[in-house]
């Protein structure tokens, strides 16, 4: 594997070096001999981490010393105080602060990289970044999420230090995007300043660094975690990467850009959802099971098998075309027309691509994938495209989410997002996404791991967009990643929970496992939340599935296919193929 690698980028450099010469023009490309071929150094196995125990709480709040940081309190807080599915969560100490404290040179807002760490009194001797969704501006409590929807257990609880952070803005509102340095902030560089303050932290309370440290979330927080990878590699030993929006200004563009298709289509003029109503997303998903449920050897009501699904699946072919008006049992045929073109992939009105295909699965019939696809372009995207990502941003004191939608001109935002300019002289594309998205050699070959996870049916971030990467990520590791980095897609889930899906799964311990023991994970059991679950019912499932229905979540590219026999509703009945 690594010898055909090697050899593979010796040809390609060799190639590349002679198409570049002066004088092949005549001759034709000129192969250079190839290099001796070295073996690839063996990736290290990283040792367990060692536990300690917390001194003094309170007293951390004068004890804690770093450069530019500001130590607003530390208490402690009781075994209980927490819960996670009931549970009670053990004591541990509440550290708060404020890191860069500055007064905005171009809005005149005040700025700090707001924080909290929650350092548990038995210390399992990791750290866990949590990194967190949306637009950030809140410090969410420092609870550690290990992934899915209804986590129940959660890394403080497992013994980890936590540090959640509000990621440089104190607003869940887009307009700290009109300061420069706030921008880079939520982007990447609060990650990167409060990771060596956090480690810092930890040394103080304990008397020793961190062992072994993790970063992880979804949606932004998958993000956030993947960026951390490509620019952070050195500081983690476990990535856990959820639904990430890895090119997050294009998803958002390419929502605006739905919105603005759902309005053309909307039956009440200026109401999204009636451009493609519950029963016609309800008739869709079925249309979608009836061609591809059964592909994974099971008819259960969980398309496992992704890309069959793909092939097999034909808006146009397989969903009636309406012969009159619209009533909830076909499509017009301009809602085809239009549907498909958005699952095939948002364009701008001259025709460029914004951002990747979504693929066909039963899950957009649920309240979650219509809120995200008609709401969220007016709510949510609009004002993080306007004020986020727009070079120049656009002017606040005028600023209307519906309209920026309805008459948006998706070529000159798309122009905005990868524009500079002196005040702002990082793009979106630049501060927002991995550097290069496929190149994790640092983090691979000093033996840190990484798991993905994405819902198929999450209707704003796609999981083409992560099976696209995935296999980048492949190709530039000669064919095979799966000794550093897996992905978990999850059959129905939207996005970072919910949908017709087993979304509740604990990614974090099996991650723990493969850094610390190697380990490496072939599948996550994951469960359906139904009725009694302890850590909340989703509401989008079936009616007809058991409550506490089971799945194996396999790595890409295997998919769970039905064993032949026994219940359906057992992950033991089907097997990784
Ligand atoms: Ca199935």
């Amino acid at each position: 594997m690594h010898t055909l690698k090697f050899t593979t980028l010796a040809a390609i450099a060799a190639l590349a070096l002679a198409g570049c010469s002066d004088n092949d023009n005549d001759h034709g490309p000129v192969v250079a001999p190839l290099p001796p071929v070295q073996p690839a150094p063996p990736i290290p196995q990283l040792a367990p981490a060692v536990g300690a125990t917390l001194g003094a709480c309170e007293a951390l709040a004068s004890r804690i010393t770093y450069p530019e940081a500001v130590i607003t309190s530390a208490t402690s807080i009781a075994a209980g105080t927490l819960t996670i599915a009931g549970k009670p969560v053990g004591q541990h100490c509440l550290v708060t602060g404020q890191l860069a404290r500055r007064t905005s040179p171009v809005d005149g807002q005040a700025y700090a990289i707001g924080f909290e760490m929650r350092l548990p009194q038995n210390w399992n001797g990791r750290f866990f970044y949590q990194a967190n969704g949306g637009v950030d501006g809140s410090v969410v409590t420092a609870t550690g999420p290990v992934g899915g929807g209804g986590p129940l257990d959660n890394a403080l609880n497992q013994g980890f230090a936590v540090i959640s952070s509000d990621a440089g803005h104190q607003a869940p509102t887009p307009f700290f995007g009109i300061d420069p340095q706030a921008r880079l902030d939520y982007g990447y560089q609060a990650v990167g300043k409060l990771t060596p303050m956090a480690k810092n932290i930890i040394q103080t309370a304990y008397g020793k660094g961190p062992d072994r440290s993790y970063i992880g979330g979804c949606s932004n927080g998958g993000r956030h975690a993947m960026v951390a990878a490509a620019r952070y590699a050195d500081q983690y030993d476990g990535v856990l990467v959820g639904n990430p929006g890895y090119r997050l200004p294009l998803a958002a563009l390419a929502n605006i850009a739905g919105g603005k298709t759902y309005a053309s289509l909307a039956s009440t003029p200026g109401d999204l959802t009636t451009g493609f109503t519950q029963a016609e997303r309800a008739l869709v998903s079925n249309a979608v099971l009836g061609k591809c449920d059964a592909l994974d050897g099971a008819a259960d009501g969980l398309v496992q098998d992704t890309g069959a699904c793909q092939k097999a699946f034909d808006l146009n072919r397989d969903v009636p075309t309406c012969s009159g008006a619209r009533n909830g049992s076909c499509l017009s045929a301009d809602q085809k027309t239009k549907i498909a073109g958005l699952f095939s992939g948002a364009k701008t009105e001259s025709g460029a691509t914004i951002y990747t295909s979504f693929p066909w699965d039963a899950g957009l019939a649920t309240a979650g994938w219509a809120s995200w696809k008609f709401g969220a372009p007016i709510d949510r995207d609009s004002g993080a495209v306007a004020f986020i990502w727009s070079v120049p941003p656009f002017d606040r004191a005028t600023f209307n989410g519906r309209d920026f939608v309805l008459n948006a001109n998706l070529d000159a935002l798309l122009a905005r997002i990868n524009a500079t300019s002196s005040t702002y002289p990082e793009n979106a594309m630049s501060f927002m996404t991995p550097p290069n998205a496929s190149n994790l050699g640092t983090l691979k070959n000093r033996g840190a791991k990484m798991m993905v996870y994405h819902g198929t049916s999450d209707p704003i971030f796609s999981s083409n967009d992560t099976t696209v990467w995935y296999e980048q990520l492949r190709a530039a590791n000669g064919s095979d990643a799966s000794n550093f980095a897996r992905y978990f897609p999850v059959p129905g889930m939207n996005h970072c929970s919910g949908g017709p899906s087993t979304d509740q799964f604990d990614m974090l311990t099996p991650l723990v496992n493969w850094v610390e023991k190697g380990q490496a994970p072939d599948s996550v059991t994951a469960s359906a939340r139904g009725a009694g679950n302890a850590g909340g019912v989703n509401g989008d499932l079936p009616a007809g599935w058991s409550a506490s229905r089971t799945r194996p979540l396999c790595a890409y590219p295997k998919v769970a296919r039905y064993n032949g026999s026994g219940s359906v509703e057992d992950a033991a009945n089907f097997s990784c193929q």
